[in-house]
């Protein structure tokens, strides 16, 4: 069994109900189950900025799939919520990244873990800091403060807004 750690990002169609859909369908993949779910974080855009605020989160997933094999399971789910893919960085009604994976490192086109822009981004390292274990490198294995105190400032605001009943 491998710990991966998804981000989960929307800014159109209900953001909120996007993220917790996703999250259910997360939660029925097979040989995985979500072990735990950050709170949700409101911010604002990075890259074009005539787009929505955004709403983000992440998760900790115990699962025997393998990181290809997850990213195939992701996208389809992405796909399902009306995923349309025209520009980079642009609004979308679900993202779902591949964070961190194990301690693997993944160096392909199609699969970059850790996720190549995880270090920049408060909007994807605070929720990451509510799931991580213990035990959890980092990219080049520096500490997650270390990282939080160099990164952009995106007007992270945590909701109050819940992923489960
Ligand atoms: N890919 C490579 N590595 C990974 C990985 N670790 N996890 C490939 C998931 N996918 C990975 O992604 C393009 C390709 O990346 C995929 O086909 C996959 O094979 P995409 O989601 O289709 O498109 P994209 O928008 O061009 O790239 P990406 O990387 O998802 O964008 P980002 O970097 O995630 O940025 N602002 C705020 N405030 N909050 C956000 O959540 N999100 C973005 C999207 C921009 N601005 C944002 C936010
Ligand atoms: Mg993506």
């Amino acid at each position: 069994m491998s710990l991966a750690y998804i981000g989960l990002g929307s800014n159109l169609d209900d953001p909120l109900q996007q993220i917790r859909s996703a999250v259910t369908a997360i939660a029925s993949l097979p040989q995985s189950s979500i072990e735990q779910l950050s709170s949700v974080y409101q911010s604002t855009p990075v890259g074009p900025s005539d787009q929505p605020d955004f709403l983000n989160a992440a998760l900790r997933l115990r699962t025997a799939l393998d990181p290809f094999t997850l990213l195939d399971h992701l996208q389809q789910i992405e796909d399902h919520h009306g995923r349309e893919r025209h520009q980079r960085w642009g609004p979308r009604t679900l993202d779902l990244d591949i964070l961190l994976f194990d301690n693997t490192v993944i160096s392909t086109p199609r699969l970059t873990v850790p996720h190549r822009e995880l270090h920049n981004r408060d909007f994807v390292l605070h929720p990451l800091q509510e799931v991580l274990t213990e035990n959890q490198l980092l990219p080049n294995q520096i500490d997650l403060a270390t990282l939080l105190a160099s990164c952009e400032d995106n007007d992270l605001l945590r909701t109050d807004y819940r992923l489960t009943d």
